[in-house]
């Protein structure tokens, strides 16, 4: 068969589908996109051809497809997603950041940029980058560090291999993250005789790689010598749909779980063993539970500077780490015991393992007393009355206004913390906030994805001011694919977020306010800007709320309404989410002429002592005797 590479390209996506537990799915939902030259004579050709083989989906803005794409894999348990085909040059690094977010958050999407021309016949083309010591280097080569696995297709006989190795990182669990095709534009229209066998349906199997069963006997042994022991459940236990399978070793064993944010939901808020978010935006619960801890066992997490407050969080001096981990570089760190395996296949071992024993009573009422205090501390927070209104009264009357399985979607800003420690979970797919490289902008695109994995339920996305303005382009995307999101914009004229951080570390909320300039600064007046107005020109409707009962009766039309709604409510970004006892380790100024420096810097030195290189071999990994 003749076909041009680009057709050749779409007809393979069309035809990949994965396995997982007896399930079969087509693997991409679609084809996100900006035509533009470079993409729009292969790429745009084929789809067009393709029709819906394999849908193609306008996008507003290259970051934000990748967004949208990784909304809808994280959505989908990483078993689907998109692909996003941009033109050469501006269109093609615009995937930078977004390749950056699939990639730290270990979420699979197909970047599709259009490159340079191969055969060279008229370069430099339009947008072409022209580096003096190598023709071989172009724009897209920018988009290696962030993929997982990076091609570029200079012949048609160079296709079939590439496909396949995209999808072998696409659909292993270990592997994962933006994988990068990159397509010479010329190349794209090109005609080729299609190998044998390229195009026909194929189905990647996506593994539960068993953990050692002398692994797990080790593992049970240190969990019943433990006096205190503690889960900490990372996202991967999500998307291995290993939630159940935790929950009933939770339930058999007494054993606590607290939450990293893309584990948030993994155990609904009120199961018995729940002690919520831990480290720097965690619960008092989980945090004082960690600073104890004999025995840490974290499963199908990559222990971020906020899940370890910035390895201040253990304090016990002989604390032990396990990773169960199907991610190998993820198993290594915090000298744990590393169990390579799918996060269900080992925590039903272990379950097996552990049969008839229960953590210490005493150990046990303390952390449900610990986990029923934080939710008082949060009620406390939800409740209290403030003009304008708290963001903590904003995400109580988001969490009261919608059901169980409906999605709150959150990435940068203040919101992220305070929903972590705040939002009380009861689905594990409920609780959607990006956190690896919280990437303002995320928001609203990623949203789109998520209600595209799953239209049953309703998505409310939860953005700032500072993140709406940098993109919420795909608002309009949303309102031309008639593809429902309650948008809750938080204005509280700038960076609440690092404004508060900005203040710890003695500098002054400096740069940090949407004010007009004085003498002094962004210190004036608030400026004329009418983000309600600007939500309303992309086609939106629009509600504006600034009391507690106008915020509760929007969110109540907006998430019966058929039709995106954007609600939009003033905050005072000075009254902060109740504390937790953590800390996070931004570095202070050494020397400075402001006083409010030096005594922040004074207040950093003295935290640092409670970092810990948490080093120390288990008991499983030291040679007999050593200890
Ligand atoms: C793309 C990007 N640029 C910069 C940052 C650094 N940053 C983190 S939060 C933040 C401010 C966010 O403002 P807003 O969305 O209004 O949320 P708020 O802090 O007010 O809650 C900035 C600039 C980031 N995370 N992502
Ligand atoms: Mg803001």
């Amino acid at each position: 068969m003749r076909l041009t590479v680009a057709q050749a390209l779409v007809r393979f996506l069309a035809a990949q589908e994965v396995e997982r537990d007896g399930k079969r799915q087509r693997f991409f939902a679609g084809c996100l996109g900006i035509f533009g030259h470079g993409n729009v004579a292969g790429l745009g050709q084929a789809l067009l051809e393709a029709g819906a083989e394999l849908p193609y989906y306008l996008a507003r803005n290259e970051q934000a497809m990748v967004h949208t794409a990784v909304g809808y894999a994280r959505m989908s348990d990483r078993l689907r997603t998109f692909a996003c085909t941009t033109s050469i040059g501006p269109g093609a690094t615009n995937l930078v950041t977004g390749a950056a977010v699939a990639t730290t958050n270990r979420i699979p999407v197909l970047l599709l940029p259009g490159d340079v021309f191969a055969t060279r016949r008229a370069n430099p083309v339009l947008q072409e980058l022209e580096d003096p010591t190598s023709l071989d280097v172009s724009v897209n080569d920018c988009l290696r560090p962030v993929s997982r696995y990076f091609d570029r297709v200079w012949r048609p006989e160079q296709l079939a291999a590439a496909l396949l190795n995209a999808m072998r990182v696409l659909t292993d669990p270990a592997e994962t993250g933006a994988v990068t095709l990159a397509l010479p534009q010329d190349l794209a229209t090109e005609a080729f005789e299609v190998p044998e066998g390229l195009l026909e349906a194929r189905v990647w199997r996506v593994r539960r790689p068993p953990a050692e069963p002398e692994l797990v006997d080790a593992v049970a042994a240190m969990v019943r010598a433990s006096r205190r022991p503690l889960i900490v459940a990372g996202g991967g236990v999500i998307y291995s749909g290993a939630t159940e399978a935790l929950a009933r070793l939770a339930r058999a064993t007494g054993l606590p779980v607290a939450e990293t944010q893309a584990g948030k939901g993994a155990l609904r808020f009120d199961h018995p063993a729940s002690i919520g978010a831990l480290g720097t935006t965690g619960t008092t619960a989980a945090n004082e539970v960690a600073r104890e801890a004999e025995l840490v066992i974290g499963i199908g997490t990559r222990w971020s500077d906020f899940t370890t407050a910035s390895r201040s969080a253990f304090q016990d001096p002989k604390v032990s780490f396990v990773n169960i981990n199907v991610t190998p570089f993820d198993t290594t760190k915090l000298a744990a015991l590393a169990v390579v395996a799918d996060a269900r296949a080992a925590l039903e071992a272990l379950s097996e393992r552990l049969k008839g024993w229960r953590v210490d009573p005493a150990y046990e009422a303390h952390c449900g007393e610990l986990a029923a205090k934080w939710n008082t501390t949060v009620e406390a927070a939800y409740a209290a009355p403030h003009s304008p209104l708290s963001q903590a009264e904003v995400i109580g009357l988001v969490e009261a206004a919608t059901d169980d399985r409906d999605v709150v979607v959150g990435a940068a800003g203040s919101l992220p913390g305070d929903l972590h420690k705040l939002w009380r979970a009861r689905d594990p797919k409920g609780y959607h906030v990006e956190y690896a490289y919280s990437c303002m902008g995320y928001e609203v695109a990623a949203g789109l994805g998520v209600k595209m994995a799953d239209t049953t339920r309703e998505v409310v996305v939860m953005v700032g001011d500072g993140s709406w303005l940098m993109m919420s382009s795909e608002l309009v995307t949303a309102i031309s694919e008639s593809i429902k999101l309650v948008v809750v914009l938080v204005v509280n004229h700038g960076f609440a977020s690092i404004g508060n951080l900005s203040e710890s570390v003695g500098v002054e909320r400096f740069g940090t306010r949407y004010r007009y300039r004085t003498n002094s600064g962004l210190d004036g007046p608030k400026l004329p800007v009418d983000l309600a107005a600007n939500a309303a020109s992309l086609g939106a409707h629009v509600l504006q709320a600034s009391t507690r009962e106008e915020l509760a009766s929007a969110l109540a039309s907006a998430l019966a309404a058929d039709s995106t709604t954007v609600v939009v409510v003033e905050t005072d970004p000075l009254v902060p989410a109740p504390d937790s006892a953590s800390w996070w380790d931004v570095p202070v100024a050494e020397v400075s002429t402001r006083q409010g420096v030096l005594a922040a810097r004074e207040r950093y030195e003295a935290e640092r002592p409670r970092q810990r290189p948490l080093l120390s071999p288990t008991a499983a990994t030291q040679p007999p005797g050593a200890r």
